[in-house]
Parts: C-alpha cells; sequence; structure tokens
C-alpha cells in the first residue's frame, strides 16, 4: 500500500528497472544502459538532449532537442515503443502560425511537452528580440499551430502544469538575461486562455544550498500527489571550472503552486556518470519530463546530460517524497506567496 497517491492517467508500460542494492544518497538511481539517445542520432543532428517525452496511445512520443551540424538548435519528434529506443522524424517540426503560415523559428531549445486536457503543448526557448518563451500546441502530433509568445525576453525554463488550477492555465518560468544568465528565480503565471498571463508570483529562489546557489529553473512539468505538485528541477552552482547543473525535487502547494511545502536541501541528481561528466558542457544534468504511474508509484525521470546526451533516472513516488520532505528547507521566500 503506497504511503501517498498520483494523479495522473495510469503507464503500466512505464520504462523500469528496479533500484540497484548499491544505490545511496538519493531516492533515484540511474537506468543502467545510459545514456539512451547517442552522438549523430540523426543526419544533420549533432546531439540530442534537453528533450520531453509523454505517452501517445500505446507508444510514447516526444519533442527532442536537436543541435544540428550547423550548431543551431532546432525541435525535432520522436517516437518510441518502450520510451528508450526512440525513431527521429529527419525534418524539423514544422510550426505553422495561428493563419496556417509556416513558422520557423530561428532557433528552438529546451522543449517541454505537456497535455492539458485534449490538448499537447510544446514550450520552448526562442529568440524574441533574445531569449524568451515559445509555445505551440497539437492534438494529433501532424499539425502544430505555434501561439504567441507568453512572456517578454529575456527567459527560458518554461513549463505548463498539466491541469488548470482554479480554472486557469499555469506556467513557471525563468526570467533571465540574454546570455549563460548568472542569476535566476522560478516564478509561475496564469491564464485563462494560454494568450494573456498575468497573476506573476515568485515561486522559489536559488541561492539555499551551495549546488543551486547561482540559478534554478524548472525542470519537468510537476506532478499532482497527494502532498502537493512534486517538481523536478535545475539547480546550478558555479566553480572555478564553469557551472554544474544538478537535479533538484521541491513540492508545492496544490491549490497555491507559488508556495514551496518542502524543498530538499540535497541534490536528487548530479553529474557522477561520464556521459553527464564529459560533453559539449561538461557536467549537466538537466530535467525536462517525467513518465510515472500513480498504480506502481513509479516514476522515470527523462534528463539531458552535458549538452550531448540524454538520460534515464528512476524512482518510487513514496521514497521520493519521503526523502524531499525528510531532507526539507525552506525559506520565507519559498513560502511566501510571492507577491510583492
Ligand atoms: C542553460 C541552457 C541549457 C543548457 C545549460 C548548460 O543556459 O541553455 O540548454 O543545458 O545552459 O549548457
Amino acid at each position: 500500500m503506497s504511503k501517498y497517491q498520483m494523479f495522473a492517467p495510469a503507464l503500466p508500460n512505464i520504462p523500469w528497472q528496479e533500484k540497484p542494492a548499491c544505490s545511496i544518497n538519493s531516492p533515484l538511481w540511474r537506468y543502467k544502459d545510459n545514456p539512451i539517445i547517442g552522438r549523430n542520432p540523426l543526419e544533420g543532428v549533432a546531439r540530442i538532449f534537453n528533450s520531453a517525452v509523454m505517452p501517445y496511445g500505446e507508444k510514447f512520443v516526444g519533442v527532442f532537442r536537436g543541435e544540428q551540424t550547423n550548431g543551431v538548435p532546432y525541435i525535432y519528434l520522436g517516437w518510441s515503443r518502450d520510451a528508450i529506443h526512440w525513431d527521429f522524424e529527419k525534418d524539423k517540426i514544422p510550426f505553422v502560425d495561428e493563419e496556417g503560415k509556416p513558422f520557423m523559428p530561428i532557433y528552438a531549445y529546451d522543449p517541454r511537452l505537456v497535455r492539458v486536457e485534449d490538448t499537447y503543448y510544446i514550450i520552448w526557448c526562442q529568440d524574441f528580440y533574445g531569449a524568451a518563451i515559445g509555445v505551440a500546441k497539437t492534438q494529433d502530433f501532424k499539425t502544430f499551430v505555434r501561439v504567441e509568445n507568453p512572456f517578454l525576453p529575456f527567459n527560458r525554463n518554461a513549463v505548463l502544469f498539466p491541469r488548470k488550477v482554479h480554472g486557469n492555465f499555469m506556467m513557471m518560468s525563468r526570467p533571465s538575461d540574454s546570455g549563460h544568465t548568472p542569476f535566476g528565480d522560478i516564478f509561475i503565471s496564469e491564464s485563462p486562455d494560454m494568450v494573456y498571463w498575468g497573476r506573476h508570483r515568485h515561486v522559489m529562489s536559488r541561492g539555499n544550498n551551495w549546488w543551486e546557489g547561482l540559478k534554478i529553473g524548472g525542470g519537468a512539468a510537476p506532478i499532482e500527489t497527494s502532498e502537493g505538485w512534486l517538481l523536478f528541477y535545475h539547480g546550478v552552482t558555479n566553480t572555478c571550472n564553469g557551472y554544474v547543473y544538478s537535479i533538484g525535487g521541491a513540492i508545492l502547494d496544490i491549490d497555491n503552486p507559488s508556495i514551496v511545502k518542502y524543498r530538499c536541501q540535497n541534490y536528487l541528481l548530479t553529474p557522477e556518470e561520464w556521459f553527464e561528466e564529459r560533453g559539449f558542457v561538461p557536467n549537466v544534468t538537466f530535467p525536462c519530463a517525467t513518465l510515472h504511474d500513480p498504480d506502481t508509484g513509479r516514476i522515470a525521470v527523462f534528463y539531458g546530460a552535458a549538452d550531448s546526451y540524454v538520460g534515464l533516472a528512476f524512482g518510487n513516488l513514496d521514497e521520493i517524497i519521503d526523502y524531499i520532505k525528510d531532507n526539507s528547507k525552506v525559506t520565507a521566500d519559498d513560502t511566501e506567496i510571492g507577491r510583492r
């Protein structure tokens, strides 16, 4: 009998591997055949990382950050039977605007994929006179309609909630600068229609713990649980050899997600394996999606590794929530409603 509940559709075909006996210091453990996506996965694409997946019918679908051989990132669609072995469509996602005309961002990276009601939303970072958030919607993964940019530049790491709260769409984001932002907190905004966004609130500050002392950013779409919204996010520290990106865990209030109920002072995953420590940008673990099954409490976390690969990690809901609660340290910035 599980201690906590997840509220999401059942996913009996979730990818899974049991916890190895040697797993200590975190409720997450890595898939033993990581990375699941290696270099040069597709003609014209050198690396795939920071990507998001979802169940779709009997299969899985994903939106993948593909770094083209000209160095420019774009989003590619992929399909899989087991969420581990992926086939990619060779062409970039062909977005159209609301009039049906082709829309091609100058660049597009770090996509998230979230279903709200009967629509799938892709949220990514694109140029809007600087880095900003792009959004598109689809119902069939054939037609992708790009909608208005939700926020002003500069902004990254937008994560949509999988259901409306008090009748409104909820989206977290991380306002930033135009470069490799050396600062940043997570904020949340709401919208009745995915076009007009407001009631902005502060969710979490950087700086609580050393591993996330420089900046933080939303990661996977939050999972609805009996304890609140379970959020996997990224936290960054600065070292004499550059930034290190780790995966953190927090639980947000179910009705007022700008309130952080629990925030784990320890990272849940940090670069340790060769494919996380070595690559185009070393020392990066960057979560963008989870698959999760309420019947078994299983959670699979998909994360980008070293801006070069995709890794997969597993955990159990009960253990993850207990670990976050047992190691929780929240500040006034976390627990306040976040309006000033
Ligand atoms: C961030 C984003 C991510 C990337 C990370 C590490 O600023 O651009 O896409 O994984 O840097 O390079």
